[in-house]
């Protein structure tokens, strides 16, 4: 496989195949990727001979760990518009992806988290291996679960969606499955295996099936009953307050976990997923451009990035540095339309 391409495209029989070539950095997301792949896709659609699309990653540590943060952080920090146009760009393939009008299969392994996801959990197949590790992260980084998070986290079960997108808590396989985050278990060894079912021409929702397995008891389930109770409450303070009544273990560190995320970042990804169950794709997409132009020009992003990614000291400052001191208004104003700039699609 080439080595220097960082995202590679291949007809196999009726198969569009994709591959996500970064492997020694988990496969992050670059604009180009996203430029390459949109109008690859496209032309899959308007292509006969194209039956399906299959994505996946080179490596066996990650399918994606995320968009490419670094960049972000520095053509921001400088000013630049390329970060902008990145998002937007990124969210119209998200929303691409969602309506794609052909099999859409995400062979899901390793690291998948943030942009990962947008681009195999928006599609119609999301098969996972044994190493899928899935994450929302942004509140710890200072933004949202963008890339579709607003669609998909309030239509998880229950309060599971909430829950994932104010921690940040990461899901193997059986978890997944059991959040509808994926759709099947396939173990590692027999993607390769459902592919060449695909390239033989096999019916996907067939092959798909016929590869699947059972996964083993989803740990997750047995928290549904908490996670329900605690964070269906109306606020992010509500739901500390929840946490720390319920008095388990899982529930004090929970809300420690909460806690040292950006309050900014959980304050407007609370109201992000309560508004998404109300939205369709489309304006869900629409609300998370408006919301990433507002973090864009705040510092928790650039702080979470230095914090995260580039110094590692896992001890970011967020500005403002707690839950109480974030105004309803600063929230309010998140959300409010980008008039001109809104993002569309067409
Ligand atoms: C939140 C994120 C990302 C993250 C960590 C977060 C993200 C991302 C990475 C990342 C990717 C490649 C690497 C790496 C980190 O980390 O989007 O070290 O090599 O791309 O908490 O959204």
């Amino acid at each position: 496989m080439s080595d220097d391409v960082e995202i590679l495209f291949e007809q196999r029989g009726p198969i569009g195949l994709v591959t996500l070539n970064r492997p020694k950095v988990l496969n992050a997301l670059t604009y180009t990727m996203v430029k390459q792949l949109h109008p690859q896709l496209q032309a899959w659609e308007n292509d006969h001979s194209i039956e399906a699309v299959v994505i996946q990653a080179a490596g066996e540590k990650a399918f994606c760990a995320g968009g490419d943060i670094r960049v972000l952080h520095d053509q921001g920090k400088a000013g630049s518009p390329e970060v902008i146009n990145f998002y937007r760009d990124e969210y119209r393939l998200n929303r691409y992806i969602k309506r794609y009008p052909k099999p859409y299969i995400a062979l899901m392994s390793g690291i998948n988290m943030g942009g990962g996801v947008g681009v195999s959990v928006n599609g119609s197949h999301r098969v996972g291996s044994q190493r899928l590790l899935f994450a929302m992260p942004e509140t710890g980084i200072g933004l949202f679960p963008d890339v579709g998070g607003t669609y998909f986290l309030p239509r998880c079960p229950g309060e599971i969606g909430m829950y994932l997108g104010l921690t940040g808590a990461r899901l193997k396989i059986a978890d997944a499955v059991y959040a509808g985050i994926a759709d099947v278990y396939v173990p590692a060894d027999r993607h390769e295996a459902l592919l060449a079912r695909l390239v033989a021409g096999e019916n996907v929702d067939a092959a798909v099936t016929a590869e699947a397995q059972q996964t083993e008891a989803a740990p997750l389930a047995a928290q549904q009953v908490q996670i329900d109770t605690c964070f269906s409450a109306e606020s992010v303070d509500a739901i500390l307050i929840r946490l720390e009544a319920d008095g388990s273990d899982w529930a004090s560190k929970t809300a420690e976990i909460i806690r040292s995320k950006s309050p900014l970042s959980t304050r407007v990804a609370y109201e992000q997923i309560r508004a998404g169950a109300q939205l369709d794709f489309e304006d869900c997409m629409s609300l998370e451009f408006r919301l990433t132009n507002r973090f864009m020009a705040a510092p928790d992003f650039y702080e979470g990035v230095r914090a995260v990614v580039i110094d590692k000291d896992q001890a970011p400052k967020w500005d403002p540095a707690t839950l109480d001191v974030v105004t309803d208004e600063r929230v309010a104003g998140y959300f409010a339309s980008l008039d001109d700039n809104e993002l569309r699609f067409d």
